[in-house]
């Protein structure tokens, strides 16, 4: 968590609503991105944490966008695996999501967290599931709460 250490007693979720679109393709690790995500969003008192499983990375940015724009969400957070060692088609997968999830935020206003690991193999994904790279969903649902507040700042 490194970075964020210094500002989590900031990072107040109090009242806020946060869905996580979170895909089924490698349930192993991104279960584990959930259970981070959700962990600091409940220790960061968020009211409301809706959790919808997607088939894959691919899939999220539809219903991330579609729950972005139902204004009953602060946030949604989008949390995949996509593994460069196991398709053929890994740019493709991880690109369009990443583009897809950008659209999603920039077409309504609301953010919306790229929590998707996009690594070579699983070891690195590990690394990054509490390890020495931190741990991605932690990371991402503190990034969540940080946008929520900023552009509550914003006018
Ligand atoms: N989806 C992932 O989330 N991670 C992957 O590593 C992956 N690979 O390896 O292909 C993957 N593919 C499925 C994709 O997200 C879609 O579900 C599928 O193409 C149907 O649209």
């Amino acid at each position: 968590m490194g970075e964020y250490a210094a500002s989590e007693g900031q990072l107040d979720a109090t009242g806020m609503r946060v869905a996580i679109v979170v895909a089924r393709f490698n349930h192993d690790i991104t279960a584990e991105l959930l259970d981070g995500a959700e962990r600091i969003l409940h220790k960061q008192g968020a009211a409301d944490v809706r959790v919808l499983w997607v088939p894959g990375a691919y899939e999220a940015p539809l219903v991330a966008k579609r729950l972005a724009a139902s204004g009953s969400v602060d946030a949604v957070i989008c949390l995949g695996a996509v593994i460069r060692g196991e398709t053929a088609h890994f740019e493709y997968v991880a690109g369009e999501t990443a583009a897809g999830i950008t659209r999603a935020a920039l077409d309504t206003g609301i953010p919306v967290i790229f929590g998707v690991l996009t690594v070579d193999d699983r070891e690195q994904a590990r690394d990054r599931l509490g390890g020495k790279e931190g741990h991605k969903g932690e990371e991402a649902a503190f990034t969540a709460i940080e946008m929520v507040s900023l552009l509550r700042e914003l006018p």
